[in-house]
């Protein structure tokens, strides 16, 4: 407990200082920070609350497990500049839709879409974009649901309306991801044709892996 308080004073005090070097202040941007927190814990609650549903309803659980994370204060920046963008607090809210991100792992891909489809009726959420990698994965194979939209904060004397981007994804996508990550996502390797066609060839059978597995989902929920 004490280790992770420390590290998230490191982190905080980290965060002002690029800040302070990029002219943000840093009180404004931990502000904002703040803010996109209390917007994953309100997505986090939602499919929550939903996995408790499915659960009562069909005896097992949709959500495997739910990550999320703020994305860095270098990240933040890098993302901006690439963009071709100042560094300001205003550009961050209104040109990165992935500040605040909650990763969803489901069980079966049908869950993705059932869950994807019961969130999106709260009214009190706005869809600002999908990309459904999974009917159409990328040309890598990366196969997920992503989402990105608005959901309400309400502060002591005012509302506010924060952009969360969700990837919805099966334990078997989420596999592939991340490990695919770790090898190559972001990072200079070369990596060569036939290397590319083996994480292809992995992601493939990940794919068929979720349809065998949801064969049976099939089968015993009947
Ligand atoms: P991180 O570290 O996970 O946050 P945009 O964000 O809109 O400018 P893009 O590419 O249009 O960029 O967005 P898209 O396609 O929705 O993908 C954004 C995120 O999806 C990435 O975030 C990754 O988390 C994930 N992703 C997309 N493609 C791949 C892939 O081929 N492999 C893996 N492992 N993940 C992928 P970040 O910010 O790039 O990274």
């Amino acid at each position: 407990m004490e280790k992770k308080r420390e590290n998230e004073l490191q982190s905080r005090e980290e965060a002002a200082q690029i800040m302070d070097m990029v002219g943000i202040h840093a009180a404004e941007y931990m502000k904002a920070m703040a803010y996109y927190r209390c917007a994953i814990m309100e997505i986090e609650t939602k499919f929550n609350v939903l996995n408790t549903e499915f659960s009562l309803q069909y005896d097992r659980n949709p959500i495997s497990s739910i990550k999320s994370r703020l994305k860095s204060p270098l990240s933040i920046k890098g993302k901006l500049e690439r963009k071709g963008l100042d560094v300001t607090l205003e550009n961050v809210e209104e040109n990165l839709n992935d500040v605040a991100g909650v990763r969803v792992i489901c069980s079966f891909p049908e869950d993705v879409f059932a869950l994807a489809e019961a969130f999106l009726k709260q009214d009190d959420i706005t869809l600002v974009e999908m990309k459904d990698y999974i009917h159409q994965p990328k040309a890598n194979g990366y196969r997920s649901l992503h989402m990105i939209v608005q959901v309400p904060i309400f502060l002591s004397h005012e509302k506010r309306l924060m952009k969360v981007e969700i990837q919805l994804r099966t334990i078997a996508m989420d596999f592939w991801a991340s490990l695919e990550h770790q090898l190559r996502y972001k990072k200079d390797h070369d990596f060569t044709e036939e290397m590319m066609r083996e994480l292809y060839d992995c992601a493939t059978q990940s794919a068929q892996l979720d349809a065998r597995m949801d064969a049976l989902r099939r089968h015993v929920e009947g």
